[in-house]
């Protein structure tokens, strides 16, 4: 359990004043100069050391990202991306720090920026984060009128500037390439990689894209020690993490939480459990909707973080935990998410492209109770077309719900077909 001592955003909820004098009187700010003075790989080995994995969802160890930028210059700049274009189902979290905490992020995009060697940054923000664009503008331009940008930002010596980019609402411009495709004014189509992004990026020059939280998080790593850091959670699935916690609960919200915290105290310590209570829980999705979901009896042993929620073919994601009750149409929530996934496919590859629509249109018999027993295993097989079979990650998202689903839940869809239940078809045919 987190101890308030050791909160990183502590102005999640907006209680207190966001701007410059209110971040500094938080602590913010405090010391960066001489952060920076300690040079390059001093920040990179902190960032190793403290075991902080990427957060935007796929846990990519941050310091040896890092590490991948050029040390020396072939005269190419290099850039820094921040990937705030949050747009996975169920999840909420980078809002809220580009909301009520902008200074922390800004400041560790300097100090992140510095440790790659980039003289620039820009924030790639979701088209609907219309407020959050503005707090964070805000911020942007207290930055410069106080010299904590610009040239010799926050008097380090190092120059910087922060460029904040409006995005126009595509789900596919949150994966890496597609958006510095977007950024490049183009459309957002992913890229195949290798080349990833430290070889080739921006322009085509060395560029790190990271997650909102993972930068966010690093000035107070580097302030208190990766020690620190790493001494909350489990080995290897350290630090301290934002959950996103929305559906069936009696209070949805959004928490900073010790990694590896069991999801049944989460629940009950900030959302004042399940609705009805926990015997009334059907299942969990823990990492927003690309990760498969969890029953009920998996779910209450399960540790939040990446390795454990991974032995159990699941995920730790966005952290963004979507909870269930008995009374969900379970088929159905999965159904939804296949529409959803098929609407944002970019179409550039034929197995996603095709695929998300098989799977769709398969699930939505599921759902009506019209298809053939048959039909599960072949649904099933479909998955693993597309699975491994793509350029970007869309796939598999797209593909590991429905595993999940038929993994655990194959004895409702199958008595949904052997009595020909229709679930809620008129709420089917509605959407
Ligand atoms: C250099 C190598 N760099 C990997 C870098 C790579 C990337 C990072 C992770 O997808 C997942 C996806 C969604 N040399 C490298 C290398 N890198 N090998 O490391 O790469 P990767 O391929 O594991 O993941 P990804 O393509 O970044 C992200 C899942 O997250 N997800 C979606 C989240 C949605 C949001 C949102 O709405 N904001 O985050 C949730 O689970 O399905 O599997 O930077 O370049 N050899
Ligand atoms: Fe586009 Fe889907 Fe291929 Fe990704 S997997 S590049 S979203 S078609």
């Amino acid at each position: 359990m987190l101890k308030d001592q050791d909160r990183i955003f502590t102005n999640l909820y907006g209680m207190h004043d966001r701007s410059l004098a209110g971040a500094k009187a938080r602590g913010h700010w405090d010391g960066t100069a001489g952060i920076i003075k300690k040079g390059r790989d001093w920040v990179v080995t902190e960032a190793k050391a403290s075991g902080l994995r990427g957060r935007g969802g796929a846990g990519f160890p941050t310091g040896l990202k890092w590490s991948f930028m050029p040390k020396e210059s072939d005269g190419r700049p290099s850039y820094l991306v921040i990937n705030a274009d949050e747009s996975e189902p169920g999840t909420c979290k980078d809002r809220e720090i580009m909301r009520h905490d902008p200074h922390t992020l800004i400041e560790g995009a300097l100090l992140a920026s510095f440790a790659m060697g980039a003289h620039a940054c820009y924030i790639y923000i979701r088209g609907e984060f219309i407020r959050e664009r503005e707090a964070l503008q805000s911020a942007i331009d207290e930055c410069y009128d106080a010299g904590l940008l610009g040239k010799n930002a926050a008097k380090s010596g190092w120059d910087f500037d922060l460029y904040l980019h409006h995005g126009a609402g595509a789900y596919i411009c949150g994966e890496e390439t597609a958006l510095l495709e977007s950024l490049e004014g183009k459309k957002g189509m992913p890229r195949m990689k290798p080349p990833f992004p430290a070889g080739a990026g921006l322009y085509g020059c060395p560029t790190t894209v990271n997650n909102v939280e993972s930068i966010a998080v690093i000035p107070t790593i580097l302030r208190r020690g990766a020690d620190w850091f790493s001494s909350m959670g489990r080995p290897n699935n350290s630090g301290t993490k934002l959950f996103g916690i929305s559906g069936h609960v009696n209070n949805p919200c959004v928490v900073e939480e010790e990694m590896s915290i069991p999801l049944r105290e989460l629940l009950e310590k900030h959302c004042g459990g399940v609705r009805g209570g926990w015997d009334n829980l059907k299942a969990v999705i823990p990492g927003g909707s690309s990760v498969p979901l969890l029953p009920k009896d998996v779910a209450g042993e399960a540790l939040m973080d990446f390795d454990w929620l991974r032995e159990q073919r699941s995920g730790l994601g966005t952290a963004a935990v979507i909870v269930m009750d008995q009374d969900t149409d379970v088929i159905k929530a999965i159904w939804r998410l296949s529409k959803f996934y098929k609407h944002e496919s970019c179409g550039q590859c034929t197995p996603c492209r095709e695929g998300t629509g098989w799977m769709m249109r398969v699930m939505d018999r599921l759902v009506k109770g019209t298809a053939e027993i048959e039909e599960i295993d072949m649904l099933l097989d479909v998955t693993k077309q597309v699975e491994g079979h793509t350029i970007c990650a869309l796939g598999d998202a797209a593909a590991w719900p429905i595993q999940g689903l038929v993994r655990h839940f194959r004895d409702e869809i199958e008595d949904r077909i052997k009595h020909k239940r229709t679930g809620r078809v008129s709420a089917v045919a509605a959407e």
